[in-house]
């Protein structure tokens, strides 16, 4: 096992991963930025570096000072946790060649997932379900609009190198198609340098379903499930749960089995998320894949009693998967209510000083978090203050228990989404399980 590693992260995810190491007995270095000096992953950590300016350029995706950090603090692997460096192969490489152990998949791995085109091939000669549409990328409008006028509109357009909705863009007759295939390859030049695009069969209101799994590298590849994450809202996650109400067992396995195999086959290491569209008829579509941990991952923690974080490092430093697929049982409904500290109106961000903060306790509760009382939210990075995951034995129990912690939970002197957390487990869609991508423009305009 490792003697110590470094946290490359801030925030509730950091804490996380200290909590993790501390109960391996893993002695843990926390990095910070000028910004982050009274955060509690500092204070939790058995040491800290300061490894910048509060920007995030200037810290947190500081390749060098995070390198020079983990030298001089002699740690023998690094964690990246969720954003910032998680998902760059040039990092991932840095450390295994400065002589860190990267926790996460090879770069090569996560190159290969960063190109949605190239992802999305590799998934389909896997066995894995996708989107009908081209075969890589197109060139040429004239070319594009035949392809589409062939697999017939509605159609979407893609950028290789997006991702979360960036160059994305819909398109309904030969009109809209010219025009969007323009403007996609304009915003794919400009965000990602890269103007590739491709075209898929668009699917109407799709469910967002994701599938956990984690690899030893050697061609053993697990599934812990899925997490129903159609509650978003421009491409950010507000409420998850595990399982979602609208697979039934059949679609579960082949779900699993698909995924985990692909993993398999790819000899893929640690931890991923696979994410699918799920259609109206119940088939299943490769979307993209994750080579991260996520910020959801405690809700499959939940359903399955495993601890996900405890397993990156262990798979990470031995190279092995200690269970099997058939010692991963699905147990109960859990649900992620993300506290962010922002407008509920208008999701934008709220930061500033915390007044008062109490959290919600008792049985089948969880919170995850870096806020405390007198905390100051600084502007510089994401608006989440708090993952508050509840655990029920089934899904009406897992709501009636969120109800009572949203009202438990106090957060004064910022404003939060605990108030439009209220409302979505009241409204009478959400209860029926009746929910796509859609739901929130839909109900909560
Ligand atoms: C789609 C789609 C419909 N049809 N692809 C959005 C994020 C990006 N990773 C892929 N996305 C979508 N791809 C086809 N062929 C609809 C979306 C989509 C979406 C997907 C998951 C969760 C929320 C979403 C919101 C809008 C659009």
């Amino acid at each position: 096992m490792f003697r110590r590693v470094l946290i490359a992260n801030r925030g509730e995810i950091a804490l996380r991963i200290i909590r993790a190491c501390r109960e391996l007995g893993i002695e843990t270095v926390a990095v910070y930025s000028e910004a982050d000096r009274e955060s509690l992953h500092v204070a939790f950590a058995d040491s800290s570096v300061c490894i910048g300016g509060a920007s995030p350029t200037q810290s947190y995706l500081n390749i060098k000072n995070i390198i020079a950090a983990a030298e001089i603090s002699d740690a023998d692997a690094i964690h990246p946790g969720y954003g910032f460096l998680a998902e760059n192969a040039t990092f991932a490489k840095i450390c295994e060649e400065c002589g860190f152990t990267f926790i996460g998949p090879s770069p090569e791995h996560i190159d290969l997932m960063g190109n949605k085109s190239n992802a999305k091939e590799t998934m389909k000669k896997l066995g894995v379900p996708v989107v009908p549409g081209s075969d890589g990328p197109i060139k040429d409008a004239k070319e594009a609009l035949n392809f589409a006028k062939k697999i017939g509109f509605p159609v979407m357009i893609k950028a290789s190198a997006g991702g979360g909705g960036k160059g994305m863009r819909m398109a309904h007759n030969d009109i809209t198609f010219l025009k969007n295939f323009e403007t996609a390859k304009m915003e794919a030049k400009n965000a990602f340098g890269n103007d590739e695009v491709y075209i898929e069969k668009l699917i109407e209101d799709p469910r967002h379903i994701e599938i956990q799994v984690f690899g030893d590298g050697k061609g053993k590849g697990l599934h812990f499930f899925e997490r129903e994450c159609s509650i978003q809202r421009r491409h950010q996650k507000l409420l998850e749960e595990a399982p979602s109400i609208a697979i039934d067992d059949a679609t579960r396995k082949k779900m699993g089995e698909v995924s985990a195999n692909a993993i398999a086959q790819l000899k893929y290491k640690n931890a991923g998320t696979i994410e699918y569209l799920l259609d109206k008829h119940g088939n299943f579509y490769f979307m993209e894949m994750n080579t991260r941990i996520q910020v959801e991952h405690p809700i499959t923690e939940m359903i399955t009693g495993i601890d996900l974080v405890k397993l990156q490092l262990i798979v990470a430093a031995k190279g092995e998967i200690p269970f099997n697929q058939e010692d991963i049982k699905l147990n109960g409904h859990a649900i992620e209510f993300r506290i962010n500290a922002e407008d509920p109106e208008k999701f934008t961000p709220s930061p500033g000083l915390i007044k008062a903060y109490y959290i919600p306790g008792g049985f089948g509760v969880r919170v995850d978090s870096a806020a405390y009382q007198d905390y100051y939210i600084p502007p510089f990075y994401d608006s989440m203050v708090a993952k508050l995951i509840v655990h029920g034995r089934d899904r009406t129990e897992a709501i009636e228990r969120g109800k009572r912690c949203l009202k438990e939970f106090v957060v004064e002197g910022v404003k939060t989404t605990i108030p439009l957390h209220e409302k979505i487990l009241e409204n009478h869609h959400f209860i029926a399980g009746n929910i796509a991508t859609d739901f929130l423009d839909k109900h909560f305009k």
